[in-house]
C-alpha cells in the first residue's frame, strides 16, 4: 500500500466519525445600548434599552442601528424575519454585524486596521424586498450581540418581528451541572470553560469559532484534557487525533493545524506542537482506558523527537534559530530555546511512558528516558542560574517564565526549585518575561499541579481566569492582559476586533477544579 493510501483511509476513518451537529434555537433577549464607561472592558458598559420581546412593536426607520443581545455566547446561523406594516415600494437593506463582545459591535468595520484580515470581521449586508421574509444571514458566526443598521427601507420603516440564533454544537446544547463544591465564582469560572469547549466542538474541535476556525494541534491536547470532565467525546478527539495524523508531511512532520474544507490539508508546522503530540496521545489512551490509537500513531508521535534533534549542538543544547518554528507564547521577544527543550523533554517522557504501556522493548523505554536526562543535565549545566535558581534562555541567556513553567513540567527545576521560583512569579511578575496568552497560563497551572501549589493554582484561576468573568466573558478568550484591554498579538495598531473571545486554549480551569 502507497502512502497516499494510507492517508486515504485515515481520512476516512476521520469522516467516519464525523459528529452529528445538534441544533437548538436562542431568541433575542434584550435590545441594548453601549455606552462608553472607563470602568468596563475596553471602555464600553453595556446597558438594557427594552427586552427584545417588544421589538416587533418598533418600526425602524432609514439610519436606525439597534443591538441585540441573545444573552450568552453562541455559534450558529442567525435568522431575521422582517415585516412592513405595508407592501414596501423599495427593498430593504440591513448592515448586520455579529460580534462576540461589545467592541466589535460598536466599531465601524470601516476602521478595521490589523494584520488579520477583515474577512474574519463578520460583517454582512442583505438585501430584502417581499414582506414579510425570513432570511437567514449567509455565515456561521460565534456571537453574543447583533448590531444592524437600516441602510434603506420604505418610509413607513421596517420592523425585526423576530430574531434569533439557530445555535450548533457536537457537544449539543446542555452544559454538565455545577460543582456543588465551589462558590459563584468558581461556578461562573467553570461554566465558561464549558461553552467555550462547546461552542468549540463543531465539525472539528476547533480553535475558535470565529477565527480561525480550525483545528489545532496545541488546543486540541487542552480541549481533550477539559472534554474528559466534561462532555466525554472521546470520538471527536480521536477524530481531530486521525486529521492531524492523515495530514503529516512528506518527511512524516505532524501539522500544527489542519483545515478542513474543502478537503482536510495541512496548515502549517510548529515544533512543540509537534512534540506536544506524545501527550495527547498518551492522556488520550489512558482517558479511554485503550491503546489502540497508541498502537497505530506512537511511531509518528516519536519520530517528531527527530526534528527536534535536527536543532541540538554537540552540548546537547537545542537552538531554535535555523530550525522550524516554534510557537509556546504569542510574544516575538522571547527566546524559545529552553522553553522548547522542556516541552521535548515533557515529549520523550510521554513516549517512554507509552512505551511501556505498549510492552515496547526495555531497550527503547531506555533510551528515550536516557535522552531527556541527557537534555535535561545540558540544561542544569549550561542554562541553570544558581543565582536566581531559574532557568535562563539563549544565548542572551533570557530569563523568562516560559522557561520556568516549562522546566517544572519536564522536571529540569527540583520541586524545591520549582516552588522558589512560583513564589518569586508571584512576588515579581516583573522580574522575567510575562506571558501573554491564556495557552501559556495554562501550563502555569499545570506546573502548580506538578509542584503541589494548589493554592496559586486555585488563586491564579481567580484572579485570571476570574478576571475575565469579572470583564464580562461567559467563554474564556484568547489573548487576556489584566492591565492593558487592547492589546492583541496580531497588529502593532491595538485593534483587537479579530482576537478571538471564545477559544480552546483558554478554557482549562475545569479540568484543574474538577480533578
Ligand atoms: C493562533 C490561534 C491558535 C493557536 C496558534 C498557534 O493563530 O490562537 O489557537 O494555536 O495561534
Amino acid at each position: 500500500m502507497t502512502d497516499m493510501d494510507d492517508k486515504e483511509m485515515e481520512l476516512r476513518s476521520a469522516e467516519a466519525l464525523a459528529p452529528k451537529l445538534e441544533r437548538w434555537s436562542v431568541s433575542a433577549k434584550n435590545v441594548v445600548y453601549f455606552v462608553p464607561n472607563l470602568a468596563s472592558w475596553q471602555n464600553l458598559g453595556v446597558i438594557t434599552a427594552y427586552p427584545a420581546k417588544y421589538l416587533p412593536d418598533q418600526l425602524l426607520a432609514k439610519d436606525t442601528k439597534i443591538f441585540l443581545d441573545f444573552g450568552e455566547t453562541l455559534v450558529g446561523k442567525v435568522r431575521l424575519r422582517l415585516e412592513c406594516i405595508c407592501q414596501p415600494d423599495t427593498p430593504i437593506r440591513l448592515k448586520t454585524m455579529a460580534a462576540e463582545l461589545p467592541y466589535e459591535a460598536v466599531n465601524d468595520p470601516e476602521t478595521y486596521q490589523s494584520g488579520l484580515g477583515r474577512g474574519w470581521l463578520q460583517e454582512e449586508m442583505l438585501t430584502a424586498y417581499e414582506m414579510p421574509m425570513d432570511v437567514v444571514l449567509p455565515r456561521r458566526y460565534s456571537l453574543r450581540y447583533l448590531a444592524i443598521t437600516v441602510l434603506a427601507c420604505p418610509r413607513s420603516g421596517v420592523k425585526i418581528t423576530s430574531a434569533e440564533v439557530v445555535a450548533q454544537s457536537a457537544a449539543g446544547k446542555d452544559l454538565p451541572p455545577p460543582l456543588p463544591d465551589w462558590d459563584r465564582e468558581m461556578a461562573l469560572i467553570d461554566l465558561a470553560c464549558f461553552r467555550t469547549l462547546r461552542n468549540g466542538m463543531q465539525e472539528v474541535l476547533e480553535d475558535g469559532p470565529k477565527r480561525d476556525r480550525r483545528l489545532w494541534l496545541g488546543d486540541l491536547r487542552l480541549q481533550a484534557l477539559v472534554n474528559h470532565v466534561t462532555f466525554h467525546r472521546y470520538d471527536q478527539v480521536e477524530r481531530c487525533i486521525r486529521l492531524l495524523c492523515a495530514c503529516t508531511d512528506e518527511r512524516g512532520r505532524i501539522p500544527s493545524a489542519v483545515l478542513l474544507k474543502p478537503h482536510p490539508c495541512a496548515g502549517g508546522f510548529l515544533l512543540d506542537y509537534a512534540l506536544i503530540f506524545a501527550r495527547l496521545l498518551l492522556e488520550h489512551c489512558k482517558f479511554t482506558g485503550s491503546l489502540a490509537l497508541a498502537e497505530e500513531w506512537f511511531d509518528l508521535a516519536r519520530l517528531q523527537l527527530s526534528f527536534f534533534r535536527e536543532g541540538v549542538d554537540d552540548q546537547r543544547l537545542f537552538h531554535a534559530s535555523g530550525c522550524p518554528r516554534v510557537f509556546i507564547d504569542h510574544c516575538p521577544a522571547l527566546d524559545r530555546d529552553t522553553p522548547a527543550t522542556c516541552v521535548a523533554i515533557w515529549s520523550a517522557e510521554a513516549l517512554a511512558e507509552l512505551a511501556q504501556l505498549l510492552k515496547r522493548p526495555a531497550k527503547e523505554i531506555a533510551a528515550l528516558k536516557t535522552e531527556a536526562a541527557e537534555w535535561r543535565q545540558a540544561l542544569r549545566d549550561n542554562r541553570f542560574d544558581s543565582k536566581s535558581g531559574m532557568l535562563q534562555s539563549g544565548h542572551s541567556r533570557q530569563l523568562s517564565w516560559a522557561s520556568q513553567f516549562w522546566g517544572i513540567l519536564a522536571g529540569v527545576l527540583s520541586p524545591e526549585e520549582a516552588r522558589a521560583a512560583l513564589t518569586k512569579w508571584e512576588q515579581q511578575p516583573e522580574m522575567a518575561v510575562k506571558p501573554n496568552t491564556p495557552y501559556l497560563m495554562h501550563y502555569l497551572l499545570e506546573a502548580c499541579r506538578k509542584c503541589g501549589m494548589e493554592e496559586l493554582l486555585q488563586n491564579t484561576i481567580r484572579r485570571y481566569w476570574g478576571g475575565m468573568i469579572l470583564r464580562g466573558a461567559d467563554t474564556f478568550w484568547e489573548v487576556f492582559q489584566e492591565d492593558d484591554d487592547f492589546y492583541t498579538p496580531y497588529c502593532d495598531t491595538h485593534d483587537p476586533r479579530n482576537n478571538s473571545a471564545c477559544h480552546a486554549w483558554s478554557g482549562t480551569p475545569s479540568f484543574f477544579i474538577r480533578k
